[in-house]
């Protein structure tokens, strides 16, 4: 079949809107069409080219929600018309990692994932001419349609509106689960947030939830603060903006009492900048502090620190997808938005049609907008 999709062709380069070629899906495989799709700065890094992984020409796009067209040979957890969220951590519960218990990095299509095929090793996507175009993170959700492994869809309630829950595949979850599966956050804890965009407004909703008392926002961006207010931060640091290091003001906001040594309980990064996942880690609480990675660094960078950080007690931690079981845990995150319990529509700030995602990403870089999501 053919369909409308923004196709990244070369590094750098804005995504053009074209017609595809899409393959019918094959054994194991199912056909979505995709409703909406958000825009993560996980997508604006894989197209400047810094991304190990980063594949060219293709289709960009990992938090969508859609509908189940057609099913593939073999596929009996799915059928058309079943409404769906794609996951890029997919969860075949059969494999060592998933059986494992202690990890979300199911590892059944990890490889041909990376190399942006399908599990056969192929393509679905091609060019008209026939040139073959790579999937990105299995999931390629920048296209009307695509064509997606079974254990890498979430079966969702079908009252849930695509334009909000799709932001469900990935920033909600990875915020809120950074929290809640990766950190532990415990009732009145004190936690700061570095970045405060898509990921890190949520790493604040999941704090509130867990019933952490001080939350600190750390942005360079002065107008990303009040959102974070709404979300429940509770105190602001603009490093840009203070007289000392960001480290020392963290410790001394947290000082209380007899506890004179300061320092959060827990921090998280969400910039993807190492100097700033070195500062979280090091304005955490001598004997416990436990700071999360949750951004992505670019290819050749390294995360540094002195050792006696981590000997005096610290636990530096990463976080994929927020350590959530996608087809287990994606449903209930849906559960929690329809019931009220977790927020969504405030931090979609812009609503695009496919045409206008180019616009989507200047948003993004100007620091304008929480998410841009497309509806097809
Ligand atoms: P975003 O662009 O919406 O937000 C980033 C925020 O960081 C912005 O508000 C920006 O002003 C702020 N910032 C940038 N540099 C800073 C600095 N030096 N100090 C303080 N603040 C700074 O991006 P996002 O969609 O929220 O994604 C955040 C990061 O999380 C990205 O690196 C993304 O690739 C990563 N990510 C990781 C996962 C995962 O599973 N681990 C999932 C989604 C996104
Ligand atoms: N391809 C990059 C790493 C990118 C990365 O870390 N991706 C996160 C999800 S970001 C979503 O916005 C992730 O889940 N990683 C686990 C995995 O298996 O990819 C690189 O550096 O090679
Ligand atoms: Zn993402």
């Amino acid at each position: 079949m053919r369909t409308r999709a923004a196709v990244a062709l070369e590094a750098g380069k804005p995504l053009e809107i074209m017609e595809v070629e899409l393959d019918a899906p094959k054994k194991g495989e199912v056909l979505i069409e995709i409703k909406a799709t958000g825009l993560c700065h996980t997508d604006a890094f894989t197209l400047s080219g810094a991304d190990p992984e980063g594949l060219f020409p293709s289709i960009l796009g990992h938090e969508g929600a859609g509908v189940v067209i057609e099913v593939g040979e073999g596929v009996t957890t799915l059928k058309p018309g079943d409404h769906v969220i794609p996951l890029y951590t997919p969860e075949c519960r059969e494999c060592p990692s998933c059986r494992s218990g202690k990890t979300n990095l199911c590892t059944a299509i990890r490889n041909t994932q990376g190399q942006g095929l399908m599990p056969d090793g192929t393509t679905r996507f091609h060019m008209l001419d026939g040139t073959p175009i790579y999937h990105y993170m299995g999931c390629s959700t920048f296209a009307n349609h695509t064509v997606m492994p079974e254990i890498a869809l979430a079966k969702v309630r079908e009252d849930a509106p695509f334009e909000k829950i799709c932001y469900i595949g990935c920033g909600v979850t990875t915020g809120i689960g950074a929290v809640i599966n990766t950190a532990g956050v415990e009732i009145g804890s004190t936690a700061a947030v570095f970045g405060l965009g898509g990921i890190g407004l949520n790493v604040i909703q999941g704090l509130r939830m867990a019933g952490a008392d001080m939350i600190i926002g750390v942005d360079l961006n002065d107008d990303k603060a009040e959102m974070a207010k709404k979300f429940g931060m509770t105190h602001f640091v603009n490093p840009s903006k203070i007289e000392g290091s960001v480290v020392q003001e963290i410790v001394n906001l947290t000082k209380k009492g007899d506890d004179q040594i300061g320092g959060v309980d827990y921090s998280f990064d969400a910039t993807g900048n190492v100097k700033v996942m070195r500062d979280a880690l090091e304005c955490s609480h001598r004997g416990w502090g436990v700071s999360v990675i949750i951004g992505v660094a670019p290819a050749g960078a390294e995360i540094s620190t002195r050792p006696f950080q981590l000997v005096t007690g610290r636990v530096w931690k990463g976080t994929a997808f927020g350590g959530a079981k996608g087809r287990t845990d994606v449903p209930k995150f849906v559960d929690w938005y329809m019931d009220g319990k977790i927020e969504i529509d405030p931090m979609i700030t812009h609503e695009l049609a496919l045409e206008e995602i180019n616009h989507g990403f200047d948003l993004m870089h100007e620091g304008k907008s929480i998410r841009a999501v497309v509806k097809y």
